[in-house]
């Protein structure tokens, strides 16, 4: 018998023991990378050195575990700007990322031209999102109409708020995605805040999920606070994307450990005492017990790792700053009608 496409997605995670231990510890390493980039971006924003930040904090296992389900080189990745994990999985390294951070003419996302965290690399194949929260969505659906069309097996992922469903741009592509059956994945991480908006003055419905039904598609809602939880939701939808079957909505239920930017403040609407339960469901802390409990890496390499990584961020933050600022010369480069 075979399974509908939305048991198939939900068909109870049995795999996990069956990545190789490497693969798990590369998993944490990236989850580790995140934070302590992102931690030192807050740094560099609170020393005045650099104009705004907005994180990943809370969002690392969703994002690592949906992106170790792509191809490098081959999918198409379309992140929101709490997108760092994601990137970094897909071949960004750290120092592209302070690059943007600075403004430097070398920034691959924009040549220092955007906001930091719109992220996008000609290379890598991870196209910039706009400022208005949603287009990527559309891109993505259009990314993947014209992968079908050239015959093609590559997928786009896209990934996006929960305050984001309440957008047009979300509408438009997930129906245009499920009436072409188009290989495209849907991200939504819910972290029950649109800045300073609950979810529950944002949706009538349970789980953003529930909305693939009127679309047509499967929508699965998964734990994203479980890295391999993800992974495994992912990977399915890759496979489902790569056969010709259609696009796929993932929820997957985060946490925000931060204030909304580095311009926010959240103690205006959020409780203390509701972030110190959220600091209960961190990620990283939940992916390092679970290595630590499957004797997957001990407290020495652990250790190892997290010096390894801060002199990563190190490295990364000194060749951002002292690289060249865009030539004024460039200035109206690129500007439509200058
Ligand atoms: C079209 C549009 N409306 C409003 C904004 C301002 N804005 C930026 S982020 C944001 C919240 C989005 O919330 P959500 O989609 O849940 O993502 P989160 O930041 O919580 O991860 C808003 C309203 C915007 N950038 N674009
Ligand atoms: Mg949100």
């Amino acid at each position: 018998m075979t399974l509908s496409a939305e048991q198939e997605l939900l068909a109870p995670i049995t795999l996990r023991s069956e990545l190789p231990a490497e693969t798990l510890r590369e998993m944490y390493h990236y989850m580790a990378l995140a934070r302590a980039l992102d931690e030192r971006m807050w740094l560099l924003n609170r020393a005045g050195k650099a104009p705004f930040v907005i994180s990943c904090q809370g969002h690392e296992a969703a994002q690592v575990g949906a992106a170790f389900a792509l191809q490098r080189g081959k999918d198409f990745t379309l992140p929101y700007y709490r997108g760092l994990a994601s990137v970094l999985v897909m071949g960004m390294t750290p120092t592209e990322v302070m690059l943007a951070l600075f403004a430097r003419a070398a920034d691959p996302s924009s040549g220092g031209r955007q906001m930091p965290a719109h992220y996008g690399s000609r290379r890598l194949k991870i196209v910039t999102q706009s400022s208005p929260v949603g287009t990527q969505i559309a891109h993505a659906a259009g990314i993947s109409l014209a992968e079908k069309i050239k015959g093609g097996d590559a997928v786009a992922w896209t990934s996006f708020g929960e305050g984001t469903t309440s957008q047009g741009d979300f509408h438009e592509a997930l129906n245009l995605a499920a009436v072409h059956r188009l290989p495209a994945i849907f991200q939504c991480e819910n972290n029950e805040y649109a800045i300073s908006v609950p979810i529950r003055q944002q949706m009538a419905v349970n789980s953003v999920a529930d909305r693939a039904l009127a679309y047509g598609m499967p929508g699965v809602s998964v734990d994203g606070t479980d890295l391999l939880a993800v992974y495994e939701v992912t990977r399915r939808a890759v496979e489902r994307a790569r056969r010709g079957d259609g696009p796929t909505l993932i929820e997957a239920r985060v946490v925000r450990l931060t204030a909304h930017s580095s311009d926010d403040n959240d103690r205006t609407y959020r409780p203390q005492r509701e972030l110190r339960s959220l600091r209960q469901h961190d990620p990283l802390a939940r992916f390092v017990a679970y290595l630590h409990d499957h004797d997957l890496l001990s407290e020495a390499e652990a250790q190892e790792l997290r010096a390894q990584i801060a002199a990563e961020v190190d490295a990364a933050t000194e060749a951002a700053e002292q690289a060249a600022l865009p030539d004024p010369e460039t200035l109206a480069d690129h500007v439509y009608g200058s």
